[in-house]
């Protein structure tokens, strides 16, 4: 439960290219509590948690039992950053921040191409965006006050972000050190 934790889970979230990694890998260095940054795509490769590869889409089917129960462990000790493109599948109780990054759909097409995302897949998470998907995700998933949406379009973005979330973490270690 959130209260037993010496440090915070921050899920940062948003449609691929909105700039996850990015802000997770600048969090993790500025954080004033340790927080471990953790690549959910790329822990279900290394650790082989899906269930098949689709050549069409160009991703993997996620074997959602296996990642929860790897995520489990963690998000119970606290002081993670789950970076992904999807939150619904983490439970309510693991977050106590979640962060969804917003861009520009023509910017977003342009950082998808140079990703080399196949046309297809360029179209369907640029509509995504314009559709604000991961955003309904998220505020249907996790109660109001803990969802914030912030836009990830130049480095000023994720400068003043970075910045918010650690303040954000500061006025959550005040009040664990008064309760
Ligand atoms: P994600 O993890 O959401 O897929 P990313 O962090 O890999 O996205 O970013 C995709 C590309 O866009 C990468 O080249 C960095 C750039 N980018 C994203 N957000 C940015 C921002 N706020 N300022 C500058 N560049 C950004």
């Amino acid at each position: 439960m959130p209260s037993s934790r010496k440090a915070p889970v921050i899920v940062i979230t948003g449609t691929p290219g909105t700039g996850k990694t990015t802000h997770a890998e600048l969090l993790a260095q500025e954080s004033p509590v340790p927080l471990k940054h953790i690549n959910v795509g790329e822990l279900v490769k290394e650790k082989g948690l899906h269930e098949e590869y689709d050549e069409e889409w160009q991703s993997y089917t996620v074997d959602e039992d296996k990642l929860l129960d790897e995520l489990e462990p963690l998000a119970s000790e606290g002081g993670i950053i789950l970076d992904w493109h999807t939150c619904e599948l983490f439970p309510e109780r693991w977050a106590d921040l979640v962060v969804v990054l917003r861009c520009d759909h023509t910017k977003l097409w342009d950082r998808l191409e140079k990703r080399g995302y196949p046309l297809k897949k360029i179209q369907e998470n640029n509509q995504a965006e314009i559709m604000e998907v991961v955003l309904d995700e998220a505020r249907s998933s996790y109660a109001q006050e803990i969802v914030v949406e912030l836009q990830s379009e130049g480095t000023e973005d994720l400068e003043s972000n970075v910045a918010r979330i650690v303040q954000w973490i500061e006025a959550w270690q005040e009040d664990r050190e008064q309760s």
